[in-house]
């Protein structure tokens, strides 16, 4: 293990959430608005590290095993398009306190262990759609999955054969 990885902290989302979500996505959205993330890939982030090197990964890795909060239920209520960014997104329109607060907690480690962190206040997201270069229509958000979230995870982005792939690679529960 000595290469740096690409890594970031993330919510994994439930493989039925997953489903629902990719069906209602197929239904609203066509191939031209945008690149559409495999299922596999959905996830929240919460905190991007960046390259990261073995001896930093296992620092941040220790820091986020000493965060102690209770878990919290996510409602993804809210939809939505950035063009700068070119995405188009799913999100909450009120952001549970418990997903506020560790996302502060994960970004501050990274911040104070050298990785740059963006001063723009954290914007919870899924991304559902890539390279969405024109304004697309975003349907009314005429759905509402509701989750709890118990865990948390760290993740590796690679890109293998043309393809982003992202694995967990270590996951930490939220106390009851
Ligand atoms: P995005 O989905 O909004 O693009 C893996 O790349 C994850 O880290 C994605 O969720 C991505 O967010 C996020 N990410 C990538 N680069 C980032 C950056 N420079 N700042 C913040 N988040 C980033």
């Amino acid at each position: 293990m000595t290469e740096p990885k690409r890594l970031f902290f993330a919510i994994e989302l439930p493989g039925p959430v997953r489903e629902q979500i990719i069906t209602w996505r197929a239904a609203h959205f066509a191939p031209e608005d945008g690149r559409p993330l495999a299922s596999a890939n959905l996830h929240l982030t919460l905190a991007f590290l960046g390259e990261v090197s073995p001896d930093k990964q296992q620092a941040l890795s220790q820091l986020a095993g000493r965060i102690r909060q209770p878990g919290f239920t996510l409602k993804l209520d809210d939809a939505g398009q950035w063009l700068r960014s070119r995405v188009v997104w799913l999100g909450m329109r009120q952001p549970p306190r418990g997903l506020l607060q560790l996302a502060n907690m994960l970004r501050a480690q990274a911040a104070r262990s050298g990785c740059y962190q963006s001063p723009q206040p954290f914007h919870p997201h899924i991304t559902l759609l890539r390279d969405a270069s024109h304004a697309v229509a975003i349907p009314p958000p005429g759905f509402c999955w509701s989750f709890p979230v118990t865990e948390f995870s760290l993740y590796a982005s690679s890109f293998e054969r043309g393809r982003t792939r992202y694995s967990a690679l270590q996951r930490w529960t939220l106390a009851e």
